[in-house]
């Protein structure tokens, strides 16, 4: 049987810092990073205390999904569908003092943006209040952004297969923070046996590949409705 060694690593913490501290300065003239990341590693500074040093002269990237407008509505092929459902975003504005708000994020490790992209873009051209979260987002900072928003719905888009994992864990987040009223909706490469799953989990809809944004926007507004009664 291979036996594994357990390697006793001890740090000098003054030269991890002076190696931190070069790669700050270095950071800011422009430098040749490379040369300095090693030797930071080389005196056991860590990838995280690598990146944070870093971070504070470069910051910190965040994705953004963007979506554009009208572009859905007008090429859509049954424009009597369309009016249909966007007479009902009328009427649920009038009944309900406000459009129904949507909050579409990615959440984890998954970069898949385009489902969220069409799905943020039709409701959207439907007459709903559409916001998207950043990309690789986390429940908390997810379920805080829904919160301040005001959202009626939270869609997670989810295509690499975090879905058992992130749901329940947005459902909390959101009920900790008093979002319990905040219905979640997921769509995108859902095995359907994961399905009972993330019902019992607080998923009150699931969108598969295919899905027509009309057949989602009716479904929201079932759902939207159905809370706020
Ligand atoms: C394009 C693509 C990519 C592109 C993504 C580009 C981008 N910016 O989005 C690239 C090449 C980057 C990529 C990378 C990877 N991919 Co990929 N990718 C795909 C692919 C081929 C198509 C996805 C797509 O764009 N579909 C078009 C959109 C419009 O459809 P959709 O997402 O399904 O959305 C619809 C519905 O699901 C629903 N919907 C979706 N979200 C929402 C949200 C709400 C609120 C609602 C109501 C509805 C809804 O409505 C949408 C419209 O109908 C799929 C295979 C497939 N056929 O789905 C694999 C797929 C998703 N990828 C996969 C994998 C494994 C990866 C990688 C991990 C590969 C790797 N080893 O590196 C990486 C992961 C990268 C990352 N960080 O996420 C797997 C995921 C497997 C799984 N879930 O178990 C898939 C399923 C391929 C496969 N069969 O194995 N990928």
């Amino acid at each position: 049987m291979e036996r594994i060694r357990q390697i006793k690593v001890k740090r000098n913490s003054e030269k991890v810092q002076k190696s931190l501290d070069s790669l700050v300065e270095c950071a800011k003239s422009n430098g040749n990073l490379l040369d300095i990341c090693i030797d930071a590693a080389r005196n056991r500074a860590t990838l995280g205390e690598i990146s944070q040093s870093l971070e504070k002269v470069f910051g910190r990237f965040s994705g953004e999904v963007r979506s554009v407008s009208s572009i859905y509505s007008a090429n859509y092929t049954d424009a009597n569908e369309i009016h249909e459902i966007q007479k009902q975003v009328e009427e649920f504005n009038s009944i309900f003092g406000r459009r129904p708000r949507i909050l579409i994020v990615k959440l984890g490790q998954d970069g898949h943006d385009r489902g969220a992209k069409v799905i943020a873009t039709g409701l959207a051209d439907l007459g709903f209040d559409v916001d998207i979260g950043g990309l690789f987002q986390t429940p908390v900072e997810a379920a805080k952004q829904a919160i301040e928003n005001d959202v009626h719905v939270i869609g997670v888009s989810s295509q690499a297969a975090g879905h058992n994992e992130l749901i329940p864990d947005l459902r909390n987040q959101l009920n900790l923070m008093g979002g319990n009223s905040i219905n979640i909706i997921v769509g995108g490469i859902i095995p359907t046996s994961d399905h009972q799953f993330l019902k019992s989990s607080g998923a009150k809809a699931i969108f598969g590949p295919g899905t027509t944004v009309p057949e989602a926007a009716n479904q929201i507004l079932d759902i939207i409705k159905k809370s706020e009664a």
